[in-house]
């Protein structure tokens, strides 16, 4: 077992890959700074961290598409927990499939807001404190979806090839120093995502997983935790993770 004693923070914490991270983390000795709107599934799930493994955590309720809240949430940590180690860039969603020329401009901004550009502002926040102390890792999550594109998924897959720019970009202004960056780039992943995707519709959802073995959110888990927990010298910079019975974004081989 890997122990790991820094403070991780985690967007998106409240389901999925988000959650699973915070307990591989927790199980290793981290300590958690848990992000994401839904204050009670964060507070569960420090409970949840605290009885099993003696976790410590923070919990920041907020919509990270809110930059000043955020800036302002980051800035108030107590300095114990300031020195971020880790943060992982997770809170994210795809929503709708509808054709472009069909689509919803607030969906758009959604999926910008959200994926992009609050990655982009915590990232700032957090970085210049990783260079001063001479230590850190940014682990994004981005998608196969920032390698391919498929019909439909024009906005959402734009967003993640944004994620790819942003992940290599930075590793560029980051060399020299010891900060790493890791991009996780899964493909089908059965969380909630695909409910978020179609606006709760459970049926729909549950279609995008039928008949083939998806991945889970612990598998993704599983990779940030192993690249975060590399010797120094070791930058993991792009993994991408696909279910065995999926090729690409469209070729899946379905019972
Ligand atoms: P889930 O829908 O299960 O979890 C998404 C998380 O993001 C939730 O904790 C949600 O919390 C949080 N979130 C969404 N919007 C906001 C916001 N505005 N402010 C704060 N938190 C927010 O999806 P996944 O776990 O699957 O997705 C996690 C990441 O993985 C995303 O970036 C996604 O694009 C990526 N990904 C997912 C794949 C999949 O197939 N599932 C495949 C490849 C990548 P709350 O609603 O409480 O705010
Ligand atoms: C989520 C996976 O295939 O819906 O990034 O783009 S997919």
């Amino acid at each position: 077992m890997i122990s790991f004693h820094g403070t991780v923070l985690v967007t998106g914490a409240s389901a999925g890959i988000g959650a699973a991270c915070t307990r591989a983390f927790s199980a290793a000795g981290a300590r958690l700074i848990l992000v994401a709107r839904r204050e009670e599934r964060l507070r569960a799930l420090a409970d949840e961290l605290r009885s099993q493994h003696d976790t410590e955590s923070r919990v920041l309720p907020l919509d990270v598409r809110d930059g000043a809240a955020l800036d302002a949430a980051i800035g108030d940590l107590p300095e114990a927990w300031s020195s971020i180690d880790v943060l992982v860039n997770n809170a994210g969603l795809g929503r709708g499939l509808d054709p472009l020329h069909e689509g919803s401009p607030d969906d758009w901004e959604a999926m910008i807001d959200t994926n992009v550009k609050a990655l982009l502002r915590l990232t700032r926040a957090v970085v210049p404190g990783m260079i001063e102390r001479g230590r850190g890792h940014v682990v994004n999550l981005g998608s196969t979806a920032g390698h391919e594109v498929y019909p439909g998924g024009a906005v959402y897959c734009a967003t993640k090839h944004a994620v790819r720019a942003i992940t290599r970009g930075l590793r560029m202004d980051l060399l020299g120093t010891p900060v790493r960056v890791t991009s996780v780039d899964p493909g089908l992943v059965e969380t909630e995502f695909s409910q978020v995707r179609f606006g709760g519709d459970e049926a729909r959802a549950a279609k995008v997983y039928e008949g083939l073995q998806p991945l889970t959110a612990e598998d993704v888990a599983d990779v940030v935790f192993f690249a975060a927990t590399r010797p120094p010298h070791v930058n993991l910079d792009t993994v991408v993770m696909m279910p065995t019975a999926q090729a690409s974004s469209l070729l899946v081989d379905r019972e």
